[in-house]
C-alpha cells in the first residue's frame, strides 16, 4: 500500500515535470522524435516497446512507460554538453556507432547536444565559442568522458583552440551544470590513464569538481546506461539512488554473476578449464579462466550491448570487471581467477578463494565473498548516508 502511494506520488511529480519541460522552447523546433524514428524504420509500437524496456531497466513500475516515452520526446528541451578528456572515445562509440542506428542513438542525436567534439561540425575557435556559449547559458546536463590529469601534470591534457587544460575545461563546465555525469570508467574512477604508475596523475571527474557527480562506469558503459541516466534526469530532475561509488543502483545494483546466463553452470561446478576446450564449446562458466563477474556490479547480462546483441560473457570471455574502481590494477591478470590475492575493489582486501582448482572450494569461497562483499558495500553506503 505504502509502495503504491510512493509510486503514485512519483508518477504525479514526473508528469508535472514533463509538462513543465514541454512548455520550454525546443532546441530544434522543426524536429519531431516520432517522425524521425519512423523515417529510420521504427514504428510507434517499437518506440513504446523501447520505452517499456527502459522503464523496467530503471526499476520503475510499468505505469511509467508512457512517461518514459514522453521524456524521450521532450529530451530536446534540456541541453547536453559532452566533454572529452583522456580516453579512447569508446564511450561515445558505444552509443553512436552501431552499424544501424538504434532507438538509443537516434534519441541521443535528437537531444539538444550543444557540444560534443566527436559529432559536431565546428572545430577550433568556433568549437571553443560553442562551448563557451553553452556554459554561459547554463542549466545543461554535463557528461564527461575520460580521466583528467590534475595538479603539476595537468598540462599533459591540453586541448582546444585556447590551449586550456582538460581539468580547467571540466571545472568551468561543471560550475553551471544542472546535473553532472561521469561517463565511463575513466571519468568515474580514472580508468586506464590512472592505472599504476599513473604518469599524468589522471583523476576521476569527482576529484576535479566539488559538485555532485553521478558515475556511469564501464569501459565502455552500455548505450542503455548512458541514455537511461538522461531519461532518469528528465523524468525526475533529481539524483537517482546511488551506491557507495556514486553509481546509480538501477544499473549497478547487482553483480554480473547474479544474472549471468552461465550461472547455472557455475552452481553445477561446470567450468571452462582453458579457452577452446569442450566446456567452452558447451557454454560452461568462465570463472576458472578469469571471469570477474562475482566481483563486478553492472547490468551487462540484462541489457547487453549493440542493441541487445551480445556481451562479453556471451561472446566467450570472462568479465574483466570494467565498471569497478581501479580494475586495470586490481582485476588483472584478466584470464586468471583472483584466487587468494589481496586486492582492492568494492570488496576491499578480500581474496576470493584459496582453492581455485577445487570446484567445491571455488563455489563456497565465491559465495562467501559475494555475501561479505554485499555487507561491505552496504556498510560503506550506510556510513555515507
Ligand atoms: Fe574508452 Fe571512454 Fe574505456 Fe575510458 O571510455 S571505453 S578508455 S572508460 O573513457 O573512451
Ligand atoms: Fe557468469 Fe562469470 Fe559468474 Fe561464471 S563466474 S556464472 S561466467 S559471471
Ligand atoms: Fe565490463 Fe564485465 Fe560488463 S567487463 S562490459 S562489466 S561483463
Amino acid at each position: 500500500m505504502k509502495a503504491q502511494i510512493v509510486s503514485d506520488e512519483l508518477l504525479q511529480k514526473a508528469q508535472e515535470r514533463l509538462e513543465y519541460l514541454q512548455s520550454l522552447p525546443a532546441h530544434n523546433q522543426d524536429r519531431n522524435l516520432i517522425q524521425e524514428l519512423e523515417s529510420k524504420g521504427f514504428s510507434r509500437r517499437d518506440f513504446m516497446k523501447w520505452a517499456g524496456m527502459m522503464t523496467a531497466a530503471l526499476s520503475l513500475p510499468a505505469s511509467f512507460t508512457p512517461l518514459a516515452a514522453k521524456a524521450a520526446e521532450v529530451a530536446n528541451r534540456i541541453p547536453v554538453v559532452w566533454l572529452h578528456m583522456a580516453e579512447c572515445t569508446g564511450c561515445s562509440e558505444s552509443l553512436l556507432r552501431s552499424d544501424a542506428p538504434s532507438i538509443d542513438s537516434l534519441i541521443f542525436d535528437y537531444i539538444s547536444l550543444d557540444y560534443h567534439e566527436t559529432v559536431m561540425a565546428a572545430a577550433g575557435h568556433q568549437a571553443s565559442k560553442s562551448l563557451h556559449d553553452a556554459v554561459h547559458k547554463g542549466g545543461y546536463i554535463l557528461m564527461v568522458e575520460g580521466g583528467i590529469p590534475e595538479g603539476k601534470s595537468e598540462f599533459y591534457l591540453t586541448i582546444g583552440a585556447q590551449a586550456t587544460t582538460g581539468a580547467q575545461e571540466a571545472r568551468e563546465a561543471a560550475q553551471n551544470a544542472a546535473a553532472i555525469f561521469a561517463i565511463g570508467t575513466c571519468s568515474s574512477f580514472g580508468g586506464v590513464q590512472a592505472a599504476y604508475p599513473n604518469p599524468t596523475n589522471a583523476q576521476p571527474l569527482s576529484k576535479i569538481t566539488n559538485k555532485p557527480v553521478i558515475n556511469v562506469p564501464g569501459c565502455p558503459p552500455s548505450e542503455k546506461n548512458i541514455v537511461g541516466n538522461v531519461l532518469h534526469y528528465i523524468l525526475f530532475g533529481t539524483l537517482p539512488s546511488l551506491d557507495a561509488y556514486n553509481r546509480p543502483t538501477w544499473a549497478y545494483g547487482l553483480r554480473i554473476h547474479d544474472l549471468c546466463e552461465r550461472r547455472g553452470r557455475f552452481d553445477a561446478g561446470q567450468f571452462v578449464e582453458s579457452f577452446g576446450d569442450e566446456g567452452a564449446q558447451k557454454g560452461y562458466c568462465l570463472y576458472k579462466v578469469g571471469c570477474k563477474g562475482p566481483y563486478t556490479f553492472n547490468n551487462c547480462s540484462k541489457l547487453r550491448f549493440n542493441q541487445h546483441t551480445s556481451w562479453p560473457i556471451q561472446a566467450g570471455h570472462g568479465c574483466i570487471g570494467c565498471s569497478e574502481p581501479n580494475f586495470w590494477d586490481t582485476m588483472h591478470p584478466f584470464e586468471e581467477p583472483i584466487g587468494n590475492r589481496l586486492y582492492s575493489t568494492s570488496f576491499d582486501g578480500l581474496g576470493a578463494d584459496k582453492t581455485a582448482n577445487n570446484v567445491g572450494g571455488v563455489i563456497l569461497g565465491v559465495a562467501a565473498v559475494g555475501i561479505a562483499a554485499h555487507a561491505v558495500v552496504s556498510a560503506i553506503k550506510k556510513k555515507q548516508d
